[in-house]
């Protein structure tokens, strides 16, 4: 069994991803720590409360503190003709779910969680890398105890989704994102080269929809407007699947090629939030990559089995 806890900004891909690591039978997901990004700190806390409630999703949530690392940063509107004001596609979501939080800030769930399950725990972060880099800072130590660490984020050979640079994750906290690809823990980066590849049509979704009604009646309703909305950018109808994308990596890490080297991440000017990797192939004179980890960028993918895979676990 693989323990995971999800670090997420749920988000209408979150809530897919959310339900692929529910019903994976080969997951444990221990907690779910919430970030910004998709929406407020609040509005994804509640909506995390909310998914958490409607499929019965034992772990604890953790609410995060909804500051950037560096706290200069000027904030960035919410995407909310991508995931509605509501963040979850505008199906009018309850402004407050009866279900307690963990009274620990998200950060320190991590480190008190991992710290509790040395070296077995995987951290899935698909929003703001901003929880993790607060964790290592509290508790750098807890780099050594963590299993590995999958992000949904970035962009190498392929634009940014926000920027021509730029990855939106990355983009809304660069300095946690470097702070977190610097770490002396393993790193595995499922960014835009693989992502975007994989794509759950409209048609698809509501076929699963008529086999197990029961979960995907909801996911199917959180969907149509994101689906409305990358309508455009993607053909036959269907939503780029991200932060599932990211998670399928735990299961079947075989399914994706990466490519190792350092990483570092662009804070500021007009490559803000940019990704880049110095390959380990390839040497360089000294320079601002040297004497970092060797961390793994996803850069192929076999689309066709990932969605497989996905659509066998949404329905189970
Ligand atoms: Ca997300």
């Amino acid at each position: 069994m693989h323990k995971v806890i999800f670090d997420t900004d749920p988000g209408v891909d979150d809530a897919m991803a959310l339900l692929f690591l529910h019903n994976h039978p080969e997951i444990d997901l221990i907690g779910i720590t919430t970030v910004f990004g998709n929406a407020s700190i609040e509005t994804t806390t509640r909506n995390a409360l909310f998914l958490k409630r409607e499929w019965g999703i034992g772990a604890p949530v953790a609410k995060g503190d909804g500051k950037t690392y560096n706290p200069m940063r000027n904030p960035i509107d919410w995407p909310v003709m991508i995931h509605g004001h509501d963040g979850l596609g505008n199906i009018d979501v309850p402004d407050t779910i009866d279900l307690p939080l963990d009274p620990r800030p998200a950060h320190r769930f991590i480190i008190e969680t991992v710290r509790a399950n040395p070296g077995e725990v995987t951290l899935i972060a698909v929003g703001r890398m901003s929880n993790l880099a607060y964790a290592l800072k509290e508790d750098p130590d807890i780099a050594g105890l963590v299993k590995q660490v999958i992000i949904m984020g970035g962009a190498f050979d392929v634009p940014g989704n926000i920027t021509p640079a730029a990855e939106a994750n990355i983009h809304g906290d660069p300095e946690a994102a470097d702070v977190v690809m610097g770490a002396a823990w393993k790193v595995v980066v499922v960014g835009l080269d693989v992502t975007m590849k994989t794509v759950m049509l409209r048609k698809r979704l509501a076929d699963l929809t008529a086999q197990n009604g029961k979960h995907l009646k909801l996911l199917s309703d959180i969907s149509q407007f994101y689906i409305d909305f990358y309508g455009q950018h993607v053909k036959d109808e269907g939503m780029v699947v991200h932060d599932s994308c990211a998670c399928v990596y735990l299961v079947a890490p075989e399914l994706f090629t990466t490519c190792s080297g350092a990483i570092r991440v662009v804070a500021g000017g007009i490559a803000d939030g940019q990704t880049i990797q110095k390959p380990d192939s390839r040497g360089f004179p000294p320079g601002n990559w040297d004497d970092l980890p060797s961390q793994h960028a996803c850069i192929g993918i076999d689309a066709e089995k990932v969605m497989a895979l996905l659509d066998e676990t949404l329905v189970r």
